[in-house]
Formats: C-alpha cells, sequence, structure tokens
C-alpha cells in the first residue's frame, strides 16, 4: 500500500488561505507516496487522529519563524505569521513524540530545530560577519548553490556514499544552536548546519536545502532522501 504523507500547508494571510507549491506533491507522487495536504491546526486532538491514519509528514519552507519561540526579540526576521508557527510546531512536536516520520526542508528544519530546544541565526549575513550565503541567486531553486559535506556515520551520508553532494539554497536563515537529541548530518562549504536527523526515532530528518525543487534530471540522487523517508513510512 503506498504510504499517506501529510504536508504541512503554507498560509496566505490576505484570504486566511493555504497555499502548496506543488513541487512537495509532485516529488511524494514521484517516488510512491500518496500525498495529501494538512489543516492549519494547533488542536493537539485533531493532529492526533490524523496522525493515527497517515504514515509520515512533510514539514515545508515558508516564512521566518517567530525569534520568540526560542527566546530572542526579532533582530533580522521577518514579519512572523503566528498561524502557521502554531500549527507547524504542534505538528512537529506531536509527530515526534508519536515517532511518525518526518521529513522537514527549509523551514521546516528550523522549526524541527526550534521545536527540539535549539536557536536559529535570523539572518546569515548580519549574524555573521563576512558571510555570504546565497548571495549569488541565480536559478537558486533548481540548480545547486554550493555544497554540503556529509557527516561520516549518519544515514545521508550512507544514502549518498560520498561525503559531498551539491544543493540549492534559498535561505537567509540557518540553525545555530543545534536541539536537542539532533545530531548534525551535513554542513556547507562555509561551516552551516544544513542537515540534522534525531538518532532516537525511526527517521526524522531536517534537511535546509529543497531536494523537491532540484532539478531531477540533474541531481537525480536527491530523490534517495524522499526513498528513505517514505521506507521508514511505509507498511
Ligand atoms: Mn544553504
Amino acid at each position: 500500500m503506498k504510504p499517506l504523507i501529510g504536508i504541512t500547508p503554507m498560509y496566505y494571510e490576505p484570504y486566511h488561505g493555504i497555499v502548496m507549491t506543488n513541487t512537495y506533491i509532485s516529488a511524494l507522487e514521484r517516488n510512491g507516496a500518496l500525498p495529501i495536504l494538512l489543516p492549519i491546526t494547533d488542536n493537539e486532538e485533531e493532529i492526533r487522529a490524523i496522525f493515527e491514519r497517515i504514515d509520515g509528514i512533510v514539514v515545508t519552507g515558508g516564512e521566518d519563524i517567530d525569534p520568540h519561540m526560542y527566546g530572542e526579540e526579532n533582530r533580522a526576521s521577518g514579519t512572523p505569521t503566528p498561524i502557521r508557527d502554531a500549527a507547524d510546531s504542534a505538528y512537529v512536536r506531536i509527530a515526534i513524540e508519536m515517532d511518525l516520520p518526518v521529513l522537514a526542508t527549509c523551514r521546516g528544519t528550523q522549526m524541527v530545530n526550534v521545536v527540539c530546544g535549539g536557536t536559529l541565526y535570523q539572518d546569515l549575513h548580519t549574524d555573521i560577519e563576512g558571510n555570504e550565503h546565497n548571495s549569488v541567486v541565480d536559478e537558486r531553486w533548481v540548480n545547486a548553490q554550493h555544497t554540503v559535506d556529509l557527516v561520516e556515520g549518519t544515514p545521508i551520508a550512507d544514502l549518498f556514499s560520498k561525503l559531498n553532494i551539491p544543493v540549492n539554497s534559498t535561505h537567509h536563515q540557518a540553525i545555530r544552536r543545534v536541539g536537542e537529541g539532533l545530531k548534525v548530518m551535513a554542513v556547507s562549504d562555509d561551516g552551516i548546519t544544513e542537515a540534522v536527523y534525531r538518532p532516537d526515532k525511526k527517521f526524522v530528518w531536517a534537511v535546509q536545502w529543497h531536494p523537491e525543487m532540484m532539478d531531477i534530471t540533474k541531481y537525480p540522487e536527491q530523490d534517495g532522501i524522499f526513498e528513505s523517508f517514505l521506507k521508514a513510512a511505509g507498511k
């Protein structure tokens, strides 16, 4: 049976709409899942009931997380979206607690880190002097922007069977202090944590890049991330 995967939606405030980039849906479909969009809710009972019926969640990219969630004032973050922060943090917290497989990308990765008690760089260029992460923005969604070193002995290093891979990069924030229980799996060429996982859980992977957006004809190995996730989510 195909695993049923819930995707956390983005929120578009002007008409209280939920929004989804279709690349998440097509990457899941291409790799053998049935994707569905989750509601924007932080109702614990509702989330637990949904989780009884699905096999994993994808935590998507989007706006900056409210820095108050990790105990800081807003120095260099964008305008927060409280309704989405509340929903995403509830989804991540309950999924980790119930040991439901989680694949997070970009903002989703930052949310996994914050839920586990970590902090973020609010802006790489201002928080780290001289940092030039993503200063080139040419086709940054589909093409690799920089490389990451994979940490030997982590599942992502086993998956790629090499220790340096090209990734896209669309973020101005990133993991600063790594959250409790998380282990670093990938570090960018300028020293930024780009992937973490929870060794104590069935599958909690969080990558700072967007594997679902990368040009699959050039970077077919990125589908391996979805394959690994869906294998863990499979019945
Ligand atoms: Mn990056």
